[in-house]
């Protein structure tokens, strides 16, 4: 499907081993190849728009009905691809344009779950992803709730209410409780989960990957291996960062929690203000370096002038309009799900689309009116602008240049919602004015951008180690949590054995969402973002300028959405920036004053876990 987050494109630019083609079938020829995609395109477009039409349906009401319809459509999309892939091996080593060569690659990794061609296996597969996605949407902890008895539902929390008492930062138990409340949700999508992995890695297999993880590592225009070395080395070259920010932060929840939090060892993951300590924003009151300095709390003002949901989202839309991008189509407005339905379950999980692939734009979130849902806004209209530049291309030219871009222009956009920008919206009384306050206001920043580094790092090293078959179920959970330490430096707050299935009460893994695309987004976007304040002129440090309003910024911008995935994107990125290579420096460059802070703040400290 078309959903920005569950339909996915993965790419090999040859299948490693193709089966035996069909015996004496006549040569091919380039001008059947061309027919073939034509006919691909053609085909696609009629499946995908009743998939993502089924998907958007069961997203915003689940039901045993509506997981079905979607999982029929599925199935569907998933028989027509797999064969059509096969079909396509008879082009291999025709000398073909470039357009038709790309769609060629871009069919054969345009799927996430590759399913076997045995019918009942498939369908099988079809049920289990919609089965585990309907897990993870209904999913509630309800407290006190008697073997075989059904819950009370006023002792039921969501994972919004759950969410929220890790926000707010109570004593270490009542957030203890929400933590390990939440992680209950997942433990009957093991076995299911398990199965997931058996069947589409058959089908992967089946066109020709090793298995699941390295049919999804080949989306990237090169060798699956050299993709992985790739995100080892940007990796790299932001660890220490990252770990100058872990001690930082270690150190001043030592001080709340005394005896719990120790000063050399991992961080509890309760206690960063997030379910899965992947963004620690909402620490920031505890870690604030100059107290009382400067006030960034926009969420204060979003709620005292009473804006509603879509207010939020108009704001969101006026940042692209004052590029010179078009308004969004009145349809967005008409079917968008802005709100929480309080009649039914959805999957709250924020996600945009393009139902019928033709600039049916939406958005689907249960918005809260705060400062985090103000930058998923962007981010998810950063998806749709995205959208509405390319929509008239082939469908399988309907994509990012990767799917790391996708989710970077609307986070590119969100670094220039600068104190400056949010004082001209009232939304901030005062700009911070001078090193105490961009040091606040940096430390905030990070506590979003950095903090996240290594959680979308490790997540798919999690998957890729399963679906390889290096992990077994039998270590799922102690996997997740060596990873967690490994990369995050934080450490389950009790013993987590393999009764628990503690990675599926992680949205993307029951939806089988790849998740590298968001570690490649938090690099890219700064990236997009010193390629665009270029464009727009911009004189001085990275992380004073801000784009809005600059139609030479937003022409920049416009170009390389326009492109969508027609041209490999290491061509997308030079369009852009210059450059035809992914680098960690124009975010290092941004945070450059918070690292100077960071380093003399640790001095003297046993950084490290
Ligand atoms: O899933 C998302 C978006 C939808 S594409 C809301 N994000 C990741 C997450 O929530 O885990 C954005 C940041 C990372
Ligand atoms: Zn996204």
């Amino acid at each position: 499907m078309h959903a920005l987050l569950s339909v996915v494109a993965v790419l090999v630019s040859a299948p490693a081993a193709a089966p035996a083609a069909a015996p004496a079938a006549p040569a091919p020829t380039v001008e059947e190849a061309k027919a073939f995609v034509a006919k691909v395109n053609k085909d696609l477009a009629k499946l995908w728009v009743r998939s993502s039409t089924a998907e958007w349906i069961k997203s915003t009401y689940i039901t045993d009905d509506t997981e079905r319809n979607a999982a029929a459509m599925n199935d569907d999309v998933m028989a027509y691809v797999t064969q059509a892939i096969k079909d396509s091996f008879r082009f291999k080593g025709l000398k073909l344009d470039p357009d038709t060569e790309r769609m060629l690659y871009l069919l054969r990794v345009s799927q996430s779950l590759p399913a076997p061609s045995d019918a009942d296996k498939r369908t099988e597969l079809a049920n289990l992803a919609a089965k585990l996605e309907g897990m993870y949407g209904k999913g509630k902890f309800c407290k006190g709730v008697e073997p075989g008895k059904e819950p009370d539902p006023k002792k039921c929390r969501d994972i919004q209410q759950l969410s929220a008492v890790l926000a707010k930062g109570g004593s270490y138990d009542e957030q203890l409780e929400a933590w390990e409340g939440w992680h209950t949700i997942s433990k009957d999508m093991r076995p299911l989960y398990e199965r997931l992995v058996q069947l589409s890695n058959e089908g992967a297999k089946e066109i020709g990957a090793k298995d699941m993880g390295d049919l999804w590592r080949s989306g990237y225009d090169m060798a699956p291996e050299a993709f992985e070395k790739e995100t080892d080395r940007l990796y790299e070259q932001l660890k220490p960062l990252y770990d100058d920010l872990h001690c930082y932060v270690r150190t001043q929840l030592a001080k709340k929690y005394p005896g719990k939090v120790s000063d050399t060892g991992p961080i509890p993951a309760h206690l960063l203000g997030n379910l899965w300590a992947q963004e620690w924003s909402n620490v920031y009151p505890l870690v604030e370096p100059y107290k009382g300095v400067t006030n960034l709390d926009v969420t204060k003002e979003l709620q005292k002038q009473k804006y509603d949901e879509k207010k939020l989202v108009k704001l969101g839309e006026s940042f692209f309009t004052s590029l010179g991008m078009d308004p969004l189509p009145a349809t967005f407005w008409e079917r968008s799900q802005f709100k929480k339905p309080q009649d039914r379950d959805v999957v709250c999980h924020a996600s945009a689309w393009d139902v019928t692939f033709s600039n049916d734009l939406r958005i689907k979130m249960c918005i809260k009116i705060d400062e985090e849902d103000l930058v998923t806004v962007h981010h998810e209209l950063g998806h749709d602008y995205y959208f509405m530049n390319y929509w008239k291309m082939p469908v399988l030219f309907q994509q990012g240049a990767n799917d790391g871009f996708h989710e970077a222009i609307g986070d590119a956009l969100t670094l220039s919602i600068t104190p400056e920008y949010l004082k001209k919206l009232n939304l901030l009384k005062e700009v911070p004015k001078d090193d105490r306050g961009l040091i606040n206001l940096q430390m905030k920043d990070a506590l979003e951008k950095i903090a996240f580094l290594p959680f979308g790092r490790m997540m798919d090293q999690w998957r890729w180690d399963v679906f390889s078959g290096k992990v077994k179920p039998d270590q799922y959970n102690a996997h997740w949590w060596a990873l967690r330490q490994k990369y995050q430096g934080v450490a389950a707050p009790s013993t987590r054995g393999e009764e628990f299935f503690d990675p599926g009460a992680k949205y993307h893994i029951p939806a089988n969402v790849p998740y590298m695309r968001y570690f490649l987004a938090r690099i890219l976007q700064f990236q997009f973002h010193k390629a665009m304040c270029q464009a727009a002129g911009h004189q001085g440090p990275l992380h004073t300028c801000s784009i809005y309003g600059n139609r030479e910024a937003g022409a920049k911008l416009k170009a390389m959405l326009a492109m969508g995935a027609s041209k490999p994107w290491p061509d997308a990125l030079y369009a852009m920036t210059g450059s035809k290579q992914m680098d960690a420096t124009p975010i290092l460059e941004y945070f450059e004053p918070l690292r100077a802070y960071l380093k003399k703040q640790n001095a003297g400290a046993k950084c490290g876990w």
